[in-house]
């Protein structure tokens, strides 16, 4: 396979200002007939080379007349002498068969496209590459009774019938686009109609479109997407520009969502919600992506990438803008703890692992391995430093000059990057580096007394190595710290330190008692702190930091310090963390949204990235006692919170999400506690829960337990929901998540039930995602699990190469275990990489991971 690298890049031989569309639509068949504006960019004699996959080419002419083409390896080249030509291409395709839900593929009978990044070459040739910007006009003819309804980006333009039950539609968008933007769908659809009027007074047409029996789970979507439109405005100055925005939702999809535009098309699991179906997490990711894409409209589309290095440069941003908005409609404090909490479950180990890629990364062999959460999570947290550093104010300066400055164009990070410095006013050279740095940097943080007054902060770097980079540069780290004063608990100090070389010391006067240092309070940098803080100091900040951030982690840390010395064989003392829950569970000025967040340990994964060699079952020890412990000290206090929280009736707002959320908290210690009559508490939750975070609450508290009531709570589940795929998802992974010791037998078993397939990525997911995310039951000694998800590789390989792919880096991780596992692991890859006809999506990390 070829790598590509960013060095490499040169603009197009071929601009192609004007696209026209013609699709002859049937699942069985495609005939898509395509005429191309092309023009000669610059001074060469290169032809015309097209990027084709997979298509079946039935024509090309050129000015009309038959041309002598070639079509080898995934390009169509086509000699051309003129400086601009009209070139008609006509191609066949096969949606039916599309397994790998790239190009034109089916849906539930719904025809629909996806794209990006690479997947317009496999429904017309053209110049597959961000650069190329194009006004489309789409014209679309399709059966009518299977296909009443024929979207594409823009505006409508006209629409009839033609003969034998035939019907046809165009749509024409008026703004250039890469092709990674176009979007088609057909199908019979229903839609949950909206307006939207700008603050200029245009009125936009909205439309969520799903299958009929769907419809009534649209209301949630349509809420988010309209407070969207409205934000966007408020807090970035971005209206919308189009007539019409649709969105539609689709069952088989390989990521989310897609901001195609004026048409998203997304995941049914991010539209489809009501109380009865939707957990609190799930109407919370709705909103979050709806926003993401539409956000995407500014921060991607009117601005697109030049090259696919430059991924970030939408995603970062728009992945920070979405986590905005996430924090502006409800609690700020623990939208950034969650936000913070995916973080480092899914960037910090990929960061540290055989995949580890800067921001901006220098090569690929797919693209598609690329969506990753350093692009994603990591490139967020770039953009949210620079607010940090710049405040609100002059970040928007920086970015009504980027948006601008750029406006229509195929930009660049770098292109961010300056507009920041230009418009915001500030030196951003050497921050840079986080665009180029793999790693996550570690910073020491140690707080000493000199002299008998002064105190001095003294902090070091230093960035780990990563695949390609052996040597760091030290890194400009934006921290935010306090000080609090040990005996009158009143702050003492509170400042910004950009701390940007190797080592650094900040000079403290005087404050009459020692202080306690609160450091990288909100998260302000993406990185992992060392510090010498003792238990109390711990405790203190638990109890005091008014940064809920802050306080969080000061809660985190002393539970992670005692389950790390339980593990390392000291006796464990539970105490100092059972008064800190006391104290968080006691405190009236604490909402319970956060109290929940705060009482929880740290997952099994995170505690085994702070070991020097993973030990799953030391771990999973540790943190059941843990656990146990905590359930039996509070017991009351648990089933004071377990009683307070039960709301009667279902409401979808921070109050009644917190409250939920507490009340399943509570469930779970008073499980963990051995409480006699938990499991009857579980079981009656389950049965009188008006809404889906208390049942599924409740029914994964049991399905971890040994209680018997498990095997009814699941077999009810199963009835109730069988006909819902969305619900049948969350069966599948409350088993896959269980603590139990057969989670094993359980996975292997329902690999083989009927409602299993390959095929729909939600589903496989649901399953095999969730359990290599079980670190003490995929790591089982044995073996058995690492095989498991190489023979899940492997099957779904052959469907779906993108979502074959993203199931490897579990796999990855063997160095971070002993050499039993390890070899294992190692020997799972190795399977892989040598079994025939492997994706070159699934041999990239593979064979990276392997090195
Ligand atoms: N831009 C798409 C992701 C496309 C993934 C392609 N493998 C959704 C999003 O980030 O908004
Ligand atoms: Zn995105």
């Amino acid at each position: 396979p070829i790598t590509i690298r960013r060095e490499d890049y040169r603009p197009p031989d071929w601009q192609v200002p004007e696209i026209a569309l013609d699709f002859d639509l049937g699942a069985e068949r495609t005939r898509v007939r395509s005429t191309l504006e092309v023009r000669r960019n610059g001074v060469h004699d290169r032809p015309l080379v097209l990027d084709a996959e997979a298509l079946i080419i039935v024509g090309v002419t050129v000015d009309g007349s038959p041309v002598d083409y070639s079509y080898e390896g995934d390009l169509l080249t086509v000699p051309l002498a003129a400086a601009s030509a009209t070139v008609e291409t006509v191609v066949d395709l096969a949606p039916r068969t599309n397994t790998q839900l790239m190009g034109l593929y089916e849906s539930g009978g719904i025809l629909c496209s996806q794209c990006e990044a690479q997947g317009f070459r496999r429904i017309t040739p053209f110049p597959d590459r961000p650069d190329v910007l194009t006004r489309y006009r789409v014209r679309m003819t399709a059966d009518r009774a299977d296909y009443p309804i024929l979207l594409s980006n823009g505006d409508p333009v006209g629409s009839g019938e033609s003969e034998d039950g035939r019907h046809w539609a165009e749509w024409n968008d008026p703004f250039p686009k890469p092709c990674y933007l176009f979007a088609l769908v057909a199908g019979d659809l229903v839609a949950n109609r909206d307006s939207f009027v700008t603050r200029s007074g245009r009125k936009v047409d909205l439309g969520i479109w799903v299958r009929e029996p769907d419809l009534a789970k649209t209301d949630h979507a349509m809420t988010a997407l309209k407070a969207s439109m409205k934000w966007d405005e408020d807090v970035y100055g971005r209206e919308y520009d189009l007539a019409v925005f649709n969105i539609v939702a689709v069952s088989d999809f390989n990521f989310g969502a897609m901001e195609n535009k004026g048409l998203n098309v997304f995941n049914s699991r991010y539209i489809l919600a009501d109380a009865d179906t939707a957990t609190d997490t799930d109407f919370d990711g709705i909103a979050g992506v709806v926003a993401h894409e539409y956000f995407h409209n500014w921060s991607g589309n009117r601005i697109t990438c030049r090259d696919w290095f430059q991924l970030s440069l939408k995603e970062g941003f728009t992945v920070f803008r979405d986590q905005q908005f996430s924090a502006d409609m409800g609690s700020a404090a623990v939208k950034r703890i969650e936000d913070v909490r995916m973080l480092r479950a899914a960037q910090f180990p990929e960061d540290a692992g055989p995949l580890a890629h800067p921001v901006r990364p220098e090569s690929y062999i797919e693209i598609s391995n690329f969506y990753t959460a350093t692009v994603y999570s990591k490139g967020a947290e770039l953009i949210r430093m620079m607010h940090t550093m710049l405040g609100a104010e002059r970040f928007r300066a920086g970015t009504d000059l980027y948006f601008d400055r750029h406006d229509g164009e195929a930009a660049t990070c770098e292109d961010f990057v300056r507009a920041m410095e230009e418009g915001g006013g500030i030196d951003l050279s050497g921050f840079r580096l986080w665009y180029s740095q793999a790693g996550t940097p570690r910073v020491r943080a140690a707080l000493a007394r000199s002299g008998e007054e002064r105190f001095i902060l003294q902090l070091s770097q230093d960035v780990p190595p990563s695949p390609g980079q052996p040597e760091k540069q030290p890194m400009p780290i934006p921290l935010k710290i306090a000080l609090f004063g040990e005996k009158s608990g009143t702050k003492l100090d509170e400042r910004l330190v950009l701390f940007d070389g190797p080592a650094h010391e900040i000079v403290f006067d005087a404050f009459g008692e020692r202080p306690i240092l609160s450091i990288n309070r909100d998260f302000s940098a993406p990185v992992v702190v060392e510090t010498d803080r003792t238990i109390a100091d711990l405790a203190f900040l638990s109890a005091r930091d008014d940064n809920p951030f802050a306080r969080y982690e000061a809660t985190q840390q002393l539970m992670l310090d005692t389950l790390l010395s339980a593990i390392a064989g000291s006796e464990a003392d539970h105490a100092p963390v059972i008064e800190a829950v006391r104290e968080t569970l006691a405190d009236p000025a604490l909402d319970p949204a956060f109290v929940a967040e705060a009482v929880l340990p740290p997952s099994e994964a995170f505690v085994g990235d702070h070991m020097a060699i993973v030990d799953p079952e030391a771990v999973r020890a540790a943190r059941e006692e843990l656990r146990s412990a905590i359930g039996r000290a509070l017991e009351a206090q648990w089933r004071a919170a377990y009683s307070a929280n039960s709301a009667n009736r279902f409401e979808y707002s921070p109050a009644g999400k917190g409250q939920r959320r507490l009340r399943t908290v509570a469930l779970n210690y008073l499980m963990a506690a051995g409480a006699a009559d938990a499991p009857a508490l579980a079981m009656r939750q389950y049965g009188e829960a008006d809404n889906m975070t208390d049942r599924q609450g409740a029914l994964a508290a049991l399905v971890s337990s040994d209680a018997p009531e498990r095997h009814g709570a699941l077999a009810a589940f199963y009835d109730r929901y069988r006909g819902d795929p969305l619900v049948l998802d969350k069966w599948f992974t409350v088993q896959a998540l269980s603590t139990r010791d057969d989670v094993l037998d359980a996975v292997e078993a329902l690999a083989s039930h009927p409602d299993f397939t390959l095929s729909n990525p939600n589903r496989m997911r649901s399953l095999v995602g969730a359990f290599a995310a079980n670190q003490r039951a995929f790591h089982d000694p044995s073996g058995r699990g690492y095989a498991f998800l190489a023979d899940m590789i492997l099957a779904v390989d052959r469907l779906n190469p993108q979502t074959a792919a993203r199931l490897v880096p579990p796999l990855g991780r063997w160095r971070r275990f002993d050499p039993a596992r390890a070899a294992r692991m190692k020997s799972a890859l190795e399977r892989i990489v040598a079994s025939p006809g492997l994706s070159k999506d699934v041999f990239e990390q593979v064979s990276k991971s392997l090195i």
